[in-house]
């Protein structure tokens, strides 16, 4: 008997900033955890990165897909089990956009949350951020997929997502499996070691030292920005009663080590910060210690990286290309025959 088809996931991360162990733990690594449990496609967003033009410089942005790529490879993605892509080689993605956009109120999309914290009052903003939603709607919807492995901070746009496709439903009869978002119940908001009432962010990250952890800094850039993360004067060390930036420490502690609560609050409660800082600093060096090793090497041959992404493109563009077909149908566009 043939093998029931797995639920289908997709998720993706932008080529742009210093990638962090926020974005590891709410997403990369969920995703590599679970790859034999669906069927994966991991797609480099990097449509999604000229969202803000100015922000990386074209040579940069190069340079920072591949390195993306070879660090999903390097965190465990699995090109056998996963399906690993660029955005930007599958362009059923901007098609898609394009026909969602036509069926989305303009009004959902100066309510999110995300586009409000990047436009703020810059009039030259680029209509691309304001468009993103849709842009991410398009690559969920692409490919029929349950569900989303993500960080909390894209709740809202996976939301914008079910909503966009339920309307397309109702409207045109697209047919779009309505996806949900998978995310962690623990890690799935790192905050910034700076300000603890920050999210941790890649483009924060790159600017200012000590905001986060990146996935390639060097053991002594880790250990400076974990001993010197903001803290308050107490000795609290327990998950309920911590203040924010100490909370957020032993919650990076706890999903690295995988321990349980108790076992942490009483190793580290009532003995000032330093210990619990000293060893998370082992702990993140020692969790990013092979992935860093990995990734050297997987960078010393590009060629095959790219031989992997066109592989990975040519699998997306099978799937896309169907529903492409589907949705044209469904709006009434007349089949082209050639
Ligand atoms: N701090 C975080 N904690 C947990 N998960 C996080 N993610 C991002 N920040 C955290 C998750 O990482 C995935 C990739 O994110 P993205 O490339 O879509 O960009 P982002 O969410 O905009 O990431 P940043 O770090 O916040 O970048 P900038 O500074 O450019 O805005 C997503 O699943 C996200 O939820």
């Amino acid at each position: 008997m043939p093998e029931p088809r797995k639920n289908r996931v997709f998720s993706g991360v932008q080529p742009t900033g210093k990638l962090h162990i926020g974005n590891y733990l709410g997403a990369i690594s969920q995703w590599a955890e679970n790859q034999d449990d669906f069927e994966n496609l991991f797609c480099v967003v990097d449509l999604h990165a000229i969202t803000i033009p100015a922000a990386i410089s074209p040579k940069a942005f190069h340079a920072k897909t591949l390195e993306v790529t070879a660090l999903y490879l390097a965190c465990g993605i699995d090109p056998a089990k996963s399906t690993i892509f660029l955005q930007s080689h599958v362009p059923e993605h901007s098609e898609l956009a394009w026909l969602l956009n036509c069926v989305t109120p303009l009004g959902w999309l100066y309510r999110m949350t995300q586009f409000k914290a990047k436009a703020g009052t810059n009039q030259m903003v680029g209509t691309g951020l304001l468009d993103y939603p849709v842009l991410m709607a398009a690559d969920i919807l692409l490919y029929d997929a349950h569900y989303v492995p993500v960080g909390e901070d894209q709740k809202q746009h996976i939301e914008f997502t079910r909503d966009l496709a339920q309307r397309c439903n109702a409207m045109f009869n697209t047919r779009f499996i309505i996806p949900e978002a998978q995310i962690r119940s623990s890690g799935a908001r790192i905050m910034g070691l700076d300000d603890p009432n920050a999210k941790m962010s890649k483009s924060i990250g790159e600017q200012k030292r000590g905001h986060s952890i990146g996935l390639l800094d060097a053991p002594s850039a880790i250990k400076k920005a974990i001993m010197s993360a903001t803290t308050d004067g107490g000795n609290e060390a327990r998950f309920g009663h911590a203040g924010v930036g100490v909370r957020n420490l032993l919650e990076l502690y706890a999903v690295l080590s995988k321990r349980p609560h108790d076992e942490i609050e009483a190793e580290f409660h009532g003995h000032g910060y330093g210990k619990l800082k000293k060893s998370l600093v082992e702990l993140v060096v020692e969790t990013l210690r092979p992935i860093q090793e990995r990734h050297v090497d997987l960078m010393k041959n590009q060629d095959h990286i790219r031989a992997m992404l066109d592989t990975g493109a040519r699998r997306a563009r099978t799937i896309a290309a169907v529903t492409v077909t589907r949705v044209r149908d469904a709006m009434g566009f007349v089949r082209s025959n050639i």
